[in-house]
């Protein structure tokens, strides 16, 4: 379970839900089981009832997803992996010897076609955007085009979901995601959202977004939100006009989105009739104090229109959860502490501090590679140092990355959260003491931890 499971961040897969709808629009009969959510029963589910088992898998639930397969192929099923760690490293799960076909990239077009021939028994040849061995041999299809029209997509099958059980909240109402562009045309060096799904933005309609909406509104009952897009805000024409109808329809919902300092500096409107359709809170990558950092990751953005962006934000009472990175390869003590310095003075409501982490199909990737300190997919969170610097040693780094949450977090209005994380032994032992110690080696962990001075609460759980 990652900590923001544990902080109540639980949103349905909506990938599955959107290929398990597109399936079961062309008469094949789909059943979703989330193992994070209703059932925890991976290891003795009856998988020989499915002909075909999908599974999705992003970077940290590789090797859980791979587990899974094992099962499923025990079996008797064919097993087919999506997501975006295998989409990049298909011949490495293929070697794994438990998967038979990997899905790269979008999965709704890839994964009917897929079926359609495994069902017909027809040539996998014609199936683009899948990867298999043949006598052992890997086989990489060409890629399957993006989804130009997203609008012709079938809504997700949420009823194949124990929707309510996600349980996350926006401002006390029960919240459910939902995606209204795929794509991103930044291409920043540490995400692989433009690898994975292009770089050209490609947007719903605003009638779609608002029927789907109408469907989570009304049908399931949700008032509240989270847009899971990589860049909700892209084309501000097409949010204003969709908040515009959300306030004529007199819709009482509060949603959550991600966004962009430079969007919202440049347009401030749009933010304020997003706060009037509901908007109330954003997610926000400042990523650094540092404009020479900000460039190194390729982000496109100028550390001057972080504080334009959040007198925008509070003048409109639209909270921010701001993301910063620290653990560039040339960054230095001084460069971190700066950034440290920033999330707290900018009046964030809550910040994500993370470690640079360099996931598969990203340009970040490819540049540390032999700098690598693990492959244990499991410790790719996001807490955890994982290459080597040029400046700072990873216990200086996990050091600092302490540094950051105590800061921000250990005021009197901030303590819940800590307290939250905690006091709870187990988890904190299993999401950043023991990959801490298996980075860095029990001794070094320990000493780091010990000399680390952390508060009593802390303390009291670290060994
Ligand atoms: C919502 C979200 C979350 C939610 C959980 C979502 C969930 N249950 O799925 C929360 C907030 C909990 C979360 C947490 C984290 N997330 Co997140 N998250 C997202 C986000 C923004 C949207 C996911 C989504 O719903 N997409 C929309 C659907 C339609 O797309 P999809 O899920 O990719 O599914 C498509 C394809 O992947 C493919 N596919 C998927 N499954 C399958 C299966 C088969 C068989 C096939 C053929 C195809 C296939 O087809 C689907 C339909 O086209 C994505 C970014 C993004 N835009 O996708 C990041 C993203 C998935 N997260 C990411 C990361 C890094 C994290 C964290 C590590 C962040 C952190 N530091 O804490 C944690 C780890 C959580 C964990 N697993 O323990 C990365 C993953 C990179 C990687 N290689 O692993 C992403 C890609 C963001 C990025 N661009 O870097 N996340
Ligand atoms: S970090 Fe944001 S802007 Fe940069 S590529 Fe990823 S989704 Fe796009």
């Amino acid at each position: 379970m990652s900590y923001l499971y544990k902080l109540g961040v639980r949103w349905p897969p909506l990938g599955l839900a959107y290929i398990g709808a597109v399936l079961r629009e062309h008469g094949y009969e789909v059943k979703i089981v989330d193992f994070d959510i209703g059932s925890s029963d991976w290891n003795t589910y009856p998988y020989k009832q499915f002909d075909i088992v999908g599974i999705s898998a992003e970077t940290i639930r590789y090797p859980k997803a791979l587990q899974v397969a094992r099962l499923a192929k025990e079996q008797g099923a064919i097993v087919v992996i999506g997501g975006p760690h295998v989409s990049f490293f298909d011949k490495e799960t293929l070697d794994s010897g438990v998967v038979d076909y990997v899905g790269r990239n979008e999965g709704e077009d890839v994964m009917l076609t897929l079926v359609n021939c495994l069902a017909k028994k027809a040539p996998l040849n014609e199936v683009k955007g899948i990867s298999y061995l043949d006598n052992g041999k890997l086989v990489r299809n060409p890629d399957a085009p993006y989804i130009g029209d997203l609008d012709a997509l079938p809504f997700p099958a949420r009823d194949l979901l124990p929707l309510k059980l996600y349980g996350s909240k926006l401002k006390g109402r029960l919240s459910t995601s939902m995606s209204t562009s795929r794509g991103c045309p930044y291409n920043c060096d540490f995400c692989s959202a433009s690898q994975f799904a292009g770089v050209k933005w490609r947007a719903r309609s605003v009638e779609s977004i608002l029927e789907e909406i109408e469907v989570v509104h009304k049908r399931y009952g949700f008032n509240a939100i989270h847009f899971v897009d990589d860049n909700f805000t892209l084309n501000p024409e097409r949010v204003t006009s969709l908040c515009e109808e959300i306030i004529r329809r007199n819709w009482d919902i509060f949603w959550w989105a991600m966004s962009r300092v430079d969007t919202i500096v440049n347009s401030p409107d749009m933010v304020e009739v997003m706060a009037k359709a509901g908007l109330k809170r954003m997610f926000i990558g400042f990523e650094s104090a540092g404009q020479r950092i900000l460039d190194v990751y390729g982000k496109k953005t100028h550390v001057s229109d972080a504080k334009v962006a959040m007198q925008i934000l509070r003048k409109n009472k639209v909270e921010v959860v701001g993301s910063f990175i620290f653990g560039g390869l040339h960054e230095t003590k001084e460069d971190v502490e700066e950034t440290i310095r920033f999330a707290n003075q900018l009046r964030l409501d809550s910040a994500q501090f993370g470690i640079l982490t360099p996931y598969p199909g990203t340009k970040l990737y490819k540049d540390v590679e032999n700098r690598l300190l693990s492959k244990n997919w499991e410790l790719y969170t996001g807490s955890v140092p994982l290459t080597t610097l040029d400046y700072l040693s990873s216990e200086e780094l996990a050091r600092l990355f302490i540094k950051a949450n105590l800061s921000f977090y250990m005021r009197p209005k901030k303590i819940a959260l800590v307290t939250s994380v905690v006091s709870d032994p187990a988890f904190l032992e299993t999401n950043f003491f023991a990959p801490l110690r298996e980075v860095l080696g029990k001794d070094r962990a320990d000493s780091l931890l010990g000399e680390m001075k952390l508060p009593r609460i802390l303390r009291r759980y670290s060994y």
